[in-house]
This record gives structure tokens, sequence and C-alpha cells, in this order.
């Protein structure tokens, strides 16, 4: 009896000694700024969800070298989100967010930066993604599985692109950048941001097998002047329209065009930021910034509401994710009843999903 009283009590002991180490153990937790801060305003606000340990063990790698962006499958049902890292290969995210997982990627895709990502679908509604090899000089197109099925090379001399300063610039062996990708209508919209042509080229597509072929319509080109380019560095249609969206970095807009490549508007941004790309989702807008206006407090990802600025997110400062001091890329998403951001960073690269805060 005596010798059950001092094993009960040794287990009370143990039991006493787990909850006080478990507890201080998870305040510990709580007080790093990652998991307790909140940025933004009014009803777009964030915290962090996950860091970088949620993405695969190969990603988490190379992820330092991370330089490109999203692409989300907006189809009813879906949601999943990808992206890709030099080294390691294509990233989907569950539409839940929940879990990640890396798609079997060809050697010449893997081992090249990818400067972004965009989703599509052909005319009999088979998915595709593209993405604009930066270092590659070459658009690749995979299936949802990460299957090489089209490279786009740089265009050949004597090729008519549409523009003679594009024609002139290839005649001249000048080098294909490509820093973005859009496709509507069957035509890739091309951006070439990083290089002194910054124009955006256009390539017709044919399918079964995929093909695509330079075509007669380039626009934008380097300059200050109404649809030109500083660094045509992200390109977008808006969901539903045929609107072409041009991040001009250096210049802080957002360039608009026809299809037909005729400038229409800008959309300005705050004075000094640098917008990389734009992703819409309804009436919502995203733009992740590699500079705010004032570089030494950081990265902004902006939230625009029908044009408006409505959020100022900044996951250094405000969420301790120290290694954000530029953003590349960042996309909005909806699940359940909350949005939630997924960004990256450059330079160094880093990676966090943000949850937004309803209470
Ligand atoms: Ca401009
Ligand atoms: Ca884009």
């Amino acid at each position: 009896m005596k010798r059950f009283t001092i094993s009960a009590l040794f287990v009370v002991l143990l039991a006493i000694a787990w909850i006080f180490s478990h507890g201080a153990l998870s305040s510990a937790a709580q007080s790093s700024p990652a998991a307790s801060g909140v940025s933004g305003q009014g009803k777009m606000k964030f915290r962090v969800l996950y860091t970088a340990t949620h993405l695969p063990p190969e990603a988490q790698k190379v992820l330092t070298g991370a330089h490109g962006g999203f692409a989300v499958d907006v189809r009813p049902g879906k949601g999943e989100t990808y992206f890709s890292l030099k080294g390691a290969g294509i990233i989907q995210i569950s539409s839940d967010l929940k879990s990640t997982r890396l798609l079997d990627t060809a050697s010449e895709m893997k081992d090249t930066n990818l400067h972004n990502t965009t989703i599509w679908s052909g005319p009999d509604a088979t998915p595709y993604l593209s993405f604009p090899g930066n270092q590659a000089a070459a658009v690749f197109t995979t299936t949802l599985d990460g299957k090489l099925v089209n490279t786009l090379h740089t265009p050949e001399a004597g090729i008519d692109l549409g523009d003679p300063a594009a024609n002139d610039y290839f005649a001249g062996r000048g080098n294909f950048v490509p820093t973005d990708v859009e496709q509507l209508d069957g035509l890739l919209y091309i951006t070439t941001g990083y290089s002194n042509l910054d124009f955006v080229l256009t390539a017709r597509l044919s399918f079964h097998p995929l093909n695509a072929v330079w075509h007669d319509l380039a626009f934008g080109g380097r300059g200050t002047g109404p649809g030109q380019f500083g660094t045509g560095h992200g390109i977008t249609i808006p969901p539903g329209t045929k609107r072409i969206d041009v991040a001009d970095r250096p210049n802080a807009e957002i360039d608009r065009f026809t299809r037909y490549g005729r400038y229409l508007s800008t959309l300005k941004m705050p004075l000094g930021s640098l917008p990389c790309d734009i992703y819409y989702l309804g009436n919502y807008a995203v733009v992740g910034s590699l500079d705010g206006p004032d570089p030494s407090k950081g990265a902004p990802i902006y939230i625009l509401e029908n044009d408006k600025l409505i959020s100022t997110v900044m996951p250094k400062e405000d969420l301790g994710l120290e290694n954000f001091k530029h953003i590349h890329n960042a996309v909005l998403r909806q699940y359940g009843n909350k949005f939630y951001l997924i960004a990256q960073a450059w330079n160094p690269g880093d990676f966090a999903i943000l949850e937004q805060v309803t209470d």
C-alpha cells in the first residue's frame, strides 16, 4: 500500500514536471515574432500560418535562391498553387494549403531559374503550366503533373514579331530573357523586362501536339512614355477579361493594354515601390513589391480592392520573417471563410503562407 502511494506520488510529480516543461516550450514558441505578429489594415490583416519548413526538404535546400512566382488553379473544385525552385523543380501546394509536394520535373527545367508561373487551359479545357526561363532563354510549358510538352526558344533572325524594334533586336542577336508569361485566346504574351528589348512578345499556340510559334504582335519598349516600361517585369490577365496588365517595376506602375497591345491606362502604385507582378482574385488584387517607398522599412505586399489600396502587409517588419527583405511574388487565395497570402522573397529567397486575421 505504502509502495503504491509512493509510486502514485512519483507519477503525479512526473506529470507536473511534464506540464511545466510543455508550458515553457509553448510560451517560447508564442513569444517569437513570427508566431504573434499581425500585419495589414482593415479586413485584410494577416499572420503567419506556414513558413519555409512547410516545403518539401529538397525545396528547403535551395530556397535561398528563390526567384520566381506562383500560379493558382482557380478552376472550380481545384485550388492548387504551383511554382518552381532552381535545383528542386516544380512544387504543388494543395488547395487546403496543408501540404506541398515536388512534381517530377524535366532536368532542363529543374536546373534553371523559372522566373514566374502561369496556368491556362487549351481549347479542349486541358490545363497547362507555362514558365519563363530567364536563364535558359526559353518559355517552358508542362502538363499539371510537370511533364514538359513544349519549349519556345529565342526568336530567330528574320522572324516578323510585328514591330521593327523587336525584329532588329533579334536580327542583331539580342538575347531573349523572358520574365513572365500569360495566355489568352491561343496566344502566349511574354515580358522581356531583364533585356534591353523590354517588349511584350507573343507566340501563337497550336494543339495536339502542343506547339508555339512566334507571332507578329509586340508592344511596350523601354521608356517612360505611356505604355512603355523601365522594366516590364510581370504580366497578368485579370480573370474573365481580355486585358493585359504589365508590372513596370522601376516606375511603380501597372500598365494596361488591350490584347492587341493598344495602351489603355496606368494603375499607379505607391511612389518608390517596385511592383514585380499583379495577381487578381475577384475585386481584389495583390502586388508583391521588391522594395517599398522606404527600402529600410522592408518590402510590402499591397492589397487592392477595385484598384484602391486597402492594406499594406509587411512580412519582415510586422511578422518577423527576417528573410523577407524583398518580395518577388505574392498571390491571394480564398479557402473556407478566410483569405490567405502565399508569398516568396528574393535575395535571400524565402517562402511563407499568411492567414487572414478575422477576429
Ligand atoms: Ca510604364
Ligand atoms: Ca503574372
